[in-house]
């Protein structure tokens, strides 16, 4: 471990118990409840102005609550985003910021300060954090997941998935509202719910009006095709059913009489899982709904424009918990955002791209307005996670790149070398389909942007690995390499692997 890495977790564990030390109580704190969802992107919801996807129960959020506009996850792929989330650090400081890898035994995290200051302390639904953090929680009920990550053998060289979940319970959101209703009556409670929506695979006819091909938004850097509507109404009626057990998570705790103190936080751990979406640092990766509905603490109806970032989730629910601030969390308290939606939290946002199915490194600063991207890897294209390579766009944009037909925006995902910098004007283009790095007139935003970046990279003791990861799936059909064994093993497994001359 490098030096300045053994004096950090040296000190995490002293300021962990220090600032549980210092902690005051009231006997009045709030119960939290933090909803993630499974991949849906910001703007696939009505409450973000998408016109036909409308979500009752996040338009109930955000008409109860505060609705964040500028709200983004640290990275763009599942269990890192969830691991970054859970112990207030940027990726690369969890141990666990490649797709899979577990976080490390010892490792802090809010649950465990939380759960030792007296909350009764819940997972249900999608967990994919590994088993070291499970103690952290009185109760965790795990979605089976057998049917939605790719098996092994015989099934996994056909690229098929076997389902064993039935029904609703392939929402992961089953046992929501009964571990709400288990919970003890005498301590205040903080509950992690994860759905497996709207992640892949997808079924059909799982609502009684499941969306049609005229209620889909297509964005320009994709193909418009029959099927890619289809695939696409598919994920919908996913996000539709998600929204479903968020209104059942609000009337369970309406019938308990708690909701006037217990806050409610729903976010996405990551984008749309098409093709330049998730594991993209492009906001159709990393931006992501962010509603906040809190009666006793949060004015309903109210916006911010303000910059949050999930890495300031942690600090924000210990201080509500009554924990003071410590340096430990890498992230800030949004909680002076409650009573005035105007207050900077952040200048800037960051976001990191590591493994994923395929090997990448990437790094991203968002203000309110610029996107800057550092592409490490410039040499390697912007394959979409393998579930996106095996979807039916993919499989159509392949088709009519093998024919010369894609537009230059939807070439991209396949052309290389990429840019190493890139900067959008979010306000002005929403896709970031427009490259101003190489532009004279922003040559000053693009200094700033830049120096943003590595002066948090250099706070943050961040780097790029020296070796790269093998792809564990092959980049035109999507399949499983040799590269892939389950389960996968941790950062620390691999990395003796590598000692011992094995390929990573
Ligand atoms: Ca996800």
């Amino acid at each position: 471990m490098p030096f300045r890495r053994l004096v950090f977790t040296a000190l995490s564990f002293v300021l962990g118990v220090a600032s549980l030390r210092a902690a005051s109580y009231t006997g009045d704190r709030p119960n939290m409840i933090l909803i993630i969802g499974d991949d849906q992107a910001w703007d696939d919801s009505s409450v973000y102005g998408h016109p036909h996807l409308k979500l009752p129960s996040q338009e109930r959020l955000a008409r109860e609550g505060m609705r964040f506009d500028r709200g983004f996850v640290t990275s763009s792929s599942c269990s890192p985003s969830r691991s970054s989330i859970i112990t207030g650090r940027y990726p690369h400081h969890t141990g666990a910021e490649q797709l899979h890898w577990p976080i490390p035994e010892g490792t802090l995290t809010f649950v465990e300060l939380l759960q030792k200051s007296g909350y009764w302390t819940a997972a249900a639904g999608k967990w994919h954090l590994g088993e070291a953090v499970k103690k952290h929680f009185d109760v965790v009920k795990e979605a089976d997941v057998s049917g939605f990550q790719l098996p092994t053998g015989a099934a996994e060289a056909q690229g098929k998935f076997i389902q064993q979940m039935q029904g609703d319970a392939r929402s992961g959101c089953d046992q929501w509202v009964p571990t709400l209703k288990a919970r003890p009556k005498d301590k205040p409670f903080f509950l992690w719910l994860g759905a497996l929506d709207p992640h892949r695979p997808y079924d059909e006819n799982i609502r009684e009006h499941p969306f049609k091909p005229e209620d889909i938004v297509i964005p320009p850097y994709v193909i418009d095709h029959p099927s890619v509507r289809k695939d696409l109404a598919l994920y919908y009626d996913e996000i539709a059913r998600l929204d479903d057990y968020i209104g059942r998570v609000m009337d369970e705790l309406d019938r308990q009489g708690i909701a006037d103190n217990t806050l409610i936080l729903y976010l996405s751990d990551n984008g749309r899982p098409f093709v330049r979406d998730k594991t993209t640092l492009y906001d159709s990766g990393i931006r992501t709904p962010w509603l906040m509905k809190w009666p006793r603490g949060i004015k309903p109806g109210t916006s911010t424009m303000s910059v949050v970032s999930a890495v300031d989730i942690a600090p924000t629910f210990l201080e509500l918990a009554g924990f003071r601030p410590s340096p430990l969390w890498e992230g800030k308290s949004f909680a002076r955002l409650f009573k005035n939606p105007k207050v900077k939290i952040r200048q800037y946002a960051y976001a990191e791209k590591h493994w994923h199915d395929y090997e990448d490194q990437a790094r991203a600063v968002r203000s309110e307005q610029f996107k800057y991207i550092r592409n490490f890897y410039p040499d390697l294209p912007l394959t979409p996670s393998a579930d996106g390579v095996r979807s039916p766009m993919y499989r159509e944009m392949i088709k009519l790149r093998d024919a010369g037909q894609l537009k230059p925006h939807q070439k991209r995902t396949f052309v290389t070398p990429r840019p190493e910098e890139e900067l959008y004007d979010c306000n002005a283009d929403p896709h970031e389909l427009k490259n101003l790095a190489t532009d004279p007139k922003y040559a000053s935003v693009l200094k700033s942007m830049r120096s943003a970046l590595s002066d948090w990279q250099k706070e943050f003791d961040d780097y790029i690995p020296k070796i790269r990861t093998l792809d564990e799936f092959d980049r035109e059909t999507g399949l499983a390499t040799p590269a892939r064994i389950r389960p996968r093993p941790s950062k620390a497994d691999m990395l003796k692997g590598v000692l011992k001359g094995r390929p990573r």
